[in-house]
This record gives structure tokens, sequence and C-alpha cells, in this order.
């Protein structure tokens, strides 16, 4: 019976097709937009990896689950997701990965398991990812690599193994020998002591990196060792032997780190054949003159313009001679030094070669002022100058007098409260300025007078109160100004001009409350981006303007007006927005709005997305007509506004909208009629609105049903009826249907159906009830007898189908009833059954008076309704009497992902071992002495057949205890 009580279910599931059917969303993930195949399942709080993924489509591509509590990766996790690409699974607790997790993924290019709980991987994880060419382990446990754990991955030229517990460098490499693509290979912040290692790295790899570990010497197998690794970084560890690196040629390197460690890298120089401008010379202890010139002497044997790189070697100044000796240098890195100052920069290298310096980069020194270098040595090919982090109080007039072709300046992040006017004279190549972080709060109409060429200027996070008059009018060519978070409370009607291709505008965090449309109009005919976010823009009125603030910007597209302080922008006024007839984005998020006037939106023909989300100060719903001219508005974020209801004067133009999200809004019901005016909606956001589970929402369940809309975690949604904790997309609906009518039909289609259906049910549980009732019989009378002693008519029962009959009547007759001894009686159907006896008993007979069934398996058997019943039938043997009667014989190849889908026949087969039948007549042979065994082998009990051999080398009987 209890098979009756599963049936009526899963057949009423089907008829009246519920809701889970075909409904569009997914437990806990979100899919991406425009993007069908990347889904998003971040911190859901997800403890298995199927409740993350299992409802996804095949066709995924992308999946993140970071920031979740998986612990564990059963095998198989992926089967159904064949064409994903990108796998991130970090910051999970993932300390388990069963063999064969990742079968299936072929497609698979990158997989990240970074900052999990993993100790160590077994052999198998890894097997089908032969297509994965970057592989993140780090922030991991793993104390050791097994040999061939990275075999599979054939493609792999990426691995991350830094910040775990690695010992062994050689159990690394080991798990490597394979790899044939491999180029990068991260060790850092491991426990590795040594180098020593069996094997040798892949001949592809160029990149490796060891830092942080414990290493006290290139202990490596061979002087070919490294031969061709361009990049090795051994930076913290505690190498000081240098004779060492003599055993191990170092020629190919293009990058040698060495930070951190104690040693003498003069005599590293000497011993090895590292090429001297290999090295970076960073943090080796480098302070004084003499070492810099011992240095520039090692350099001098190469005879190119250099990259030298010296940070964090504690150098306290540089003088005129620090360099001199150096061959022409092209970058120059002096970071993370004591240096409070660097002169007229110039003057440090050797005047005799023509100087090469492009880039100079000082950052995270103490500099503090910069001279006077008026008429000094130029260095005319100086591109690149960085002095960012430093104490740098005041610029002196001409402070790059040294650098007149200066392209790229960056003095942000320093204490800047002093630019002489003259500061920036003759940089007239100057593109891209970046003073930001400073203190300054006057800037003069000189200051930026000779920079014609400059296309960014980054002033941000200033104290700047006011603009001047055409304080930029030599800007002509400039694209970009950023004065975000100052202390600019208006701007006046000549702020702007002379910026005649400024096309990007940031005033956000500062003071301004007013704008008036005329500061604009020096750059109407460009301005395209304007941020005004964090002002104390506010409305008190609905009075409308005279000119409204925006009317001579026709060119922007992207207007920024959160959250304004303190008290947002309050209310919205007729044709605020006027003027704007280019703008695609509008940001109004994050503003206490009241009020919106329902023609505000009227001129904003081309806006695409509107954000008013976080809004809520008892505006409550939205006027209607506010958005009817918005007819290309296709993303609406109204997220935590206060709305009630949706109404179609409200929401009824929108027929170009694809996403709205409208979450956090106090909506108990959705208006059926305002939904389906949204033809084009594909994304709806409903988290956290209070539903009702009432009947007025029947028809929103119902809709939920649909294949074109995403509803965000559609399974998530309770109803906010308190008591009961039942979900939207499944409250009961039976109180709504009232009708008499509807009443009739729900009594009498239940009698309808189980009149159709009885008849079905007798037949589909009359060969159980019978098999049952035989057993039951069967075991009553051995309670009188011995069971060991039992005597069967037959030796087996074979169950296959009348496809593969040829075969059976060909082969297996022939060879087990004929044949060599010992001669099995065999029980066919067609020979051996009853007739006028009922199939099912036929079957039930047959079974239990043969000692074995032998199911003959090809794609036809298992198709075949009677054959599966065949097997069901003599698995219950193995339950009901502990008896392992089944030998599967394989016909056909079929593959483990073909058959679990026949999902008896898996259940059958998950701790069995089955006999293959081979084309080579050689191996037949075997096949027919493996088959004699099996038949005989139950003599002894379970277990029998474990051998595997067959024709090359491939196990005829193998071990299928995988084949979930
Ligand atoms: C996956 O999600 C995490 C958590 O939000 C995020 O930090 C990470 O950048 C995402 N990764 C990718 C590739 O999008
Ligand atoms: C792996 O995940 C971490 C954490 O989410 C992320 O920071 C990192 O960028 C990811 N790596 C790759 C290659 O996507
Ligand atoms: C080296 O590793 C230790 C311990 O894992 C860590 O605390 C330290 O920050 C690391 N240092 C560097 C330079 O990465
Ligand atoms: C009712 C329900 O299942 N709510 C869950 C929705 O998802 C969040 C996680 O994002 C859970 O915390 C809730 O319990």
């Amino acid at each position: 019976m209890r098979r009756l009580g599963l049936l009526l279910p899963s057949l009423a599931f089907v008829l009246f097709n519920t809701q889970q059917a075909s409904s569009y969303g997914f437990r806990n993930c979100i899919q991406i937009m425009g993007d069908p195949g990347n889904f998003k399942c971040m911190q859901r709080f997800l403890t298995s990896i199927s409740s993350a993924v299992g409802d996804l489509p095949s066709n995924t591509t992308v999946v993140n689950a970071s920031h979740n509590s998986i612990w564990s990766l059963p095998y198989g996790s992926f089967l159904h997701l064949p064409e994903l690409r990108i796998l991130q699974l970090s910051y999970n607790k993932i300390q388990n990965i069963e063999g064969g997790a990742f079968d299936n993924l072929m497609a698979l290019e990158m997989l990240n398991l970074s900052f999990n709980c993993l100790v160590n991987v077994s052999k198998e994880v890894f097997s089908g990812l032969a297509g994965l060419t970057h592989l993140v382990l780090y922030n991991n446990h793993l104390k050791t690599i097994q040999p061939g754990t990275f075999d599979p991955l054939q493609s792999l030229w990426k691995l991350h193994l830094q910040f775990n517990l690695l010992e062994s460098f050689d159990g690394v490499l080991l798990g490597l020998q394979n790899l044939t693509r491999l180029r990068n290979l991260n060790l850092c912040n491991n426990r590795l002591v040594s180098l020593r290692s069996e094997g040798w790295l892949p001949k592809s790899l160029s990149t490796l990196l060891l830092c942080n570990n414990s290493l006290r010497w290139m202990d490596v197998k061979g002087h070919g060792f490294l031969k061709n690794v361009k990049k090795l970084d051994l930076s913290y560890n505690k190498i000081s032997n240098s004779s060492s690196f003599a055993a191990v040629s170092l020629r190919k390197l293009s990058t040698l780190k060495l930070m951190g460690n104690i040693i003498d890298v003069f005599q590293l120089l000497n011993v090895s054949d590292l090429r001297p401008s290999s090295l970076d010379y960073s943090g080796l202890h480098l302070h004084n003159f003499s070492q810099l010139e011992r240095m520039c002497q090692h350099l001098r044997k190469s005879n190119f313009p250099l990259n030298l790189h010296l940070q964090s070697n504690s150098l306290r100044n540089l003088n005129d001679s620090t360099f001199s000796t150096c061959p022409p240098i092209r970058q120059l890195d002096l970071s993370r030094n004591h240096l409070k100052e660097v002169g007229c920069v110039g003057e440090l290298f050797n005047r005799s070669v023509p100087n090469q310096l492009q880039t100079l980069t000082v950052k995270h020194n103490l500099l503090n002022r910069l001279r006077d270098c008026h008429g000094k040595t130029t260095l005319q090919e100086l591109r690149n100058i960085s002095f960012s982090f430093n104490r740098i109080l005041s610029v002196s007039p001409y402070a790059f007098g040294y650098a007149p072709n200066l392209e790229r300046l960056h003095l942000n992040i320093n204490n800047i409260a002093y630019l002489d006017k003259r500061a920036l004279k003759g940089l007239s190549k100057l593109r891209e300025l970046r003073l930001d972080n400073n203190l300054l709060t006057d800037l003069y109409n000189l200051s930026f007078d000779q920079l014609t060429n400059l296309r960014t200027l980054n002033l941000r996070n200033n104290r700047i109160s006011v603009l001047f008059p055409q304080i930029f009018h030599s800007l002509g060519m400039l694209h970009i100004l950023d004065l975000g978070g100052n202390n600019i409370r208006r701007l006046s009607n000549r702020s702007l001009e002379g910026l005649r291709n400024l096309s990007n505008l940031y005033l956000d965090g500062n003071h301004i409350e007013h704008i008036n449309s005329n500061v604009f109009i020096p750059v109407q005919n460009t301005l395209k981006v304007l941020d005004l976010k964090s002002n104390k823009i506010m409305y008190i009125s609905m009075k409308q303007h005279n000119t409204p603030p925006f009317s001579f910007l026709s060119k922007v597209y992207d207007l920024k007006l959160q959250a304004q302080q303190p008290f947002g922008l309050k209310l919205i006024p007729p044709k605020l927005f006027k003027g704007l007839t280019s703008l695609r984005n509008l940001y109004l998020s994050g503003n206490k709005i009241l009020s919106i006037a329902p023609d505000a939106f009227d001129d904003l023909k081309q806006l695409q997305y509107l954000t008013l989300a976080d809004s809520s100060n008892g505006m409550g719903n939205l006027p209607p007509g506010v958005f009817k001219n918005l007819r290309n508005l296709t993303s609406l974020d109204l997220e935590n506004v206060g709305i009630h209801t949706l109404t179609l004067e409200v929401f009824g133009n929108l027929s170009r909208l694809r996403f709205l999200q409208l979450g956090k809004n106090d909506l108990q019901t959705i208006n059926s009629s305002v939904l389906e005016n949204l033809t084009s909606l594909s994304y709806l956001d409903l988290r956290k609105c209070l539903l009702a589970c009432t009947c007025d929402n029947i028809w929103f369940q119902e809709w939920l049903n649909n294949d074109r809309v995403q509803v965000v975690y559609l399974y998530n949604y309770t109803c906010n009826s308190g008591q009961n904790s039942s979900y939207v997309y499944s409250f009961d609906t039976r109180v709504c249907y009232q009708d008499v009518g509807k009443y009739l039909f729900m009594i009498t289609f239940p009698i309808l159906l189980l009149h159709i259906l009885l008849p079905l049910l007798y037949q589909h549980t009359y060969w159980h009830l019978k098999y049952h009732l035989y057993i039951l019989r069967a075991w009553v009378n051995s309670r009188w007898r011995r069971e060991e002693g039992k005597h069967y008519k037959f030796d087996a029962f074979v169950s296959y189908n009348s496809t593969d009959e040829k075969w059976v009547l060909e082969h297996l007759v022939p060879s087990l009833e004929g044949g060599e001894a010992p001669v099995f009686r065999l029980c066919l159907h067609h020979r051996d059954f009853h007739p006028g006896k009922y199939i099912i008993d036929n079957i039930v007979d047959s079974i239990h008076n043969s000692r074995h069934t032998i199911c003959v398996i090809s794609r036809k058997y298992l198709q075949s309704e009677w054959c599966s019943m065949e097997i069901q039938l003599a698995s219950y043997r193995l339950f009901d009497e502990l008896k392992d009667v089944l030998i599967p014989v394989f016909l056909e190849d079929i593959p483990k992902k073909e058959l679990s889908v026949y999902h008896r026949m898996r259940k059958v087969m998950l701790k069995k071992t089955y006999i293959s039948w081979p084309s080579d007549p050689e191996a037949q042979k075997l096949f027919w002495a493996k088959l004699r065994l099996a038949m005989k082998g139950s003599y002894s009990e379970e277990g029998e057949v474990t051998h595997s051999f067959g024709k090359e080398g491939k196990p005829l009987l193998e071990s299928t205890s995988k084949m979930e």
C-alpha cells in the first residue's frame, strides 16, 4: 500500500500542474539580467551545494555561490550543469570534496575554492576537469598534495596555493608532474622549508612564487631546475646563504625578488649567472652610497636602459652622485624609503650619458616639500611622476622644472595646503594631474595657467570652498573635473568658463544648496555626466522654477542627485528635469521625498534607468501619470519607497520596462492588470513586501507560474498573515473557490478521476501485492526448512528485451546450457512460463524459483517497462531475503550519464559489480568464465566477483560503486 500512497500525490501533481512545475524563479540564486547563464547565489546562509545550484538550468555558465556555509561537495554536485565555465565557491566552509564532485563540468575554466577549510584533496576530486585553466585554492588548510592530484587538469595554466599549510615542495611538484600548460604557480605563505624534490618543474612554468615561506637556501635538484622560469619570487624567506645560488642557473630569469631575506646580494651576483638587471633590489638593505655604487657597477654589465626597483631599503637621502655610476635608468622606483627630499631629480644622474628616465615613483616616503627647480638639468624623457603618500606641505614655484615633458603627475594623498601659483609652470604637456586628498583651500586663476593639454584634473577631498570666476579658463582640453568632497557652497556663473571640452563634472559631497541654470552654460554642449550626490539641495515648495536648473544640459546622460543632506530633496517640483532631453540614467535614491510633481519626468523621453530607492518618507503612492512619458525606461528601482499599491495610472505605460525592483514596500496585493501591462518585464523583485495570502492574490500565485519574468527568490516570500508560516507561491487557495459550480466540480472531478485511475492502480500495484503475498508464503514455508539447502528449479532466470533475443538464443543459452561443465539450467520466458497464468505471476515465480536473475542490459532493455519491473522484483529479494541475486550483463557500452536517467537501475547498480559483453572473441572467453564464476559464486554468498581483467587491460568486471 506504500506504493499506492506514493502514486496518488504524484498523479495529482501531474494532473493539476501544481505551482512548482514551471514557475520562474530560483530558490537561492538570482539570474543576472541580460546574461541568462549567469547566477549569483551569495550570502544565502546555504549549507549544501544542492540548495544553491539544484534548480539552475542546464545552460548555466557562471555561478557565484561565495559567502555561504557550504561544507561539503558530494559526488555529482554539478551533473546537471554541463556548460558551466566559472564556479566561485570562496568563503564557504568546504572541508570535504568527494571524488567526482565536479563530474560533467567539461567546460569549466575557473574554479575558485579560496577561503574554505580544505585539509586535503583526494586524487579523484578533479577528475573530468580537462578544460580548467584557473584553479584557486588559497586560504585553505592544505597540508599535503597527493601525487597525481592535478593530473586530470591538462589545460591548467594558473594554480593558486598560497596561504595554506603546505610543508613539502616535493609533494606539490609530484602533484603537477603531468601538467604541460601550467605557467603560473603561487606557493607564497606556506610552510616550505626546502626546495628538494624528486620531480622537475613543468617545462611550461614561467612564474614561480615562493614568498613568505621558510626556505633557507637554493637546494634544488639540479643546475637546470629553473631553466624555464622567468619570474621567481623568494621574498620573505630565511635565505642567508647566497653561495647556494651558484648551484642553479638563473640566466633566463627576468625578475628575481629577494626582499625580506638576510642575504649578501653582491656575493650572490658574483657567484651566480643571474643578470644583475633581473634582480629586484627592493628590501635588500642597500642604504648607503657605497652599496648603491657597487650595485651600479654590477648593473653596468647590462648595458641597456633598466627598470630599477629600490623599494624598502631605508634610504634616507640621495645626493648628486647617487646614481651617477649607474647605466641609463628608464624606470626608478624609490617607494617605501625614508626620503625627505628628492631635490631636482635631474641632478642625481650621470650627466654625460643621455638620460632616459621615463617614470619616477617615490610613494610612501617622508617627502615634505618640493623645491624650486627653475633652470636645473632637464630630463626630456620623464613622462610620469608619482609622489603620492608623502607629507608634502607646499609645492614651490617651478617644482617640476626638470620635467618639461611631464604627462602624468600624482601628488595625491599628501598634506599640500599651498600650491604656489607657479608650481606647475611649464607643464604644457601634462594630461593627468592628481591633487586629491590634500588640504588645498584656494585655487588661483594662474595655478593651472599653462596646463593647456590637461585632460583629467582630480581635486577630490580637499577643502576648496570657492571656485573663483574663470579659474579653469585655460583648461580647454579638460574632459574630467573632479571636485567631489570639498566645501563648495555655490557655483558662480563664470566658474566653469573655458572648459570647452568638459564631459564629466563631479561635485558630489559638497555643500551646494542651489543650482542656477546659468552656471552650466559654458559646458552645455559637452557635459555628459553630472554628479551632485550628497549636497544640500532641497525644495520646500512645489512652485515651478522660472528656468529649471538643468535646462541647458541637453547632452547630459547621467545625473546623480542621491542622498541630499541632511533631509533629502523633500520635493520634486514641476519641470525640475526640464531640458534633460538626452538623460539616460537618473539617480534619486536616498532622498526623503514627500511628493513628486506628476510632470517632473515629462521631458525624460530617453530615460532608461531611474532609481528612487530608499526615499520612503511618507510619500506613499506615486502620483498618477508620473511615468507617462518614460517610454524607454528599462530599469526602475523603487525599493523601500513606501508604495502601498501598484496602479495602472502609474505603471501602465512602461512597455519597455524589464527590471522592476519593488522590495521593502508595503505591497499587500498585486494588481493583475499592472503586471499584464508590463509586457517586457523580465525581472521582478518583491523581497520583504509582506504580501498577503488572500483571495485577492490568488491570480498572483498563478502568475508566479510563468516563464517570462524571473521573480527574485520566489520561494522565499512568506505570507504576512502571521500565524501560519505559509508561502505565497503555495498558500492554500481552496477557500477562495466559494461558488457552487466550483464545489460541484471539486466533488465530481475526484470521483471521475478515481474511476479512471482505479483499473490503472490495480494493474500497477497488483504484482507488488502479489509478490509480497508470495514472499510471505515462501517465508512461512521456509520456517520449516534450512534456507541454505533450498532447492532451486533454475540456476538463473534470464530477463531480457525481445530485441536481444538473438544474443540470448545464439550465445547465452548454448554457452550455459550446453558447453563445458557445469551445465546450468536457465529460465526463459518464452520457453518456461506457464501458459494461461498471469504474466506477473509467471515473473514472480520465475525469479523466486531461480538462484539468480541475469539481466541482459541494452538501451532497449532499459526503455522497456517490463524489464525495469523485473529488476525491481529481483532486487526485492535482495532486501527481503538479504540475497543478492542480480547478475547484470551489459550488451553495449552505456555511459554512466545515460544510465543515471534510469533511476531504478542506478539504485540497483549502486554497490554491484557487472559484466560487459566484449566484441573481441578472445575476450569473450573471459566473459563466459566470469559469468560462470558469478553464477557459481553465490554458493559462497556475497562479494564473490572481484577480479578485473579484460581486453586491452580494460576491466571486464568493473566496480561500479560510484554509479549515482
Ligand atoms: C562573487 O561574490 C562575491 C561576494 O559578493 C564577490 O566578492 C566576488 O567578487 C564575486 N565574484 C565574481 C567573479 O563575480
Ligand atoms: C576568488 O575568490 C576571491 C574571494 O571571493 C576573489 O577575491 C578572487 O578575485 C577570486 N579569484 C578569481 C580568479 O576570480
Ligand atoms: C607571511 O605569513 C604570515 C603568516 O601567514 C602573515 O602573518 C604575514 O602577513 C605574511 N607576510 C607577508 C609579507 O605576506
Ligand atoms: C521564509 C524563508 O525561507 N526565509 C528565508 C529567506 O532567505 C533568507 C536568506 O537570505 C533566510 O534567512 C530566510 O529565513
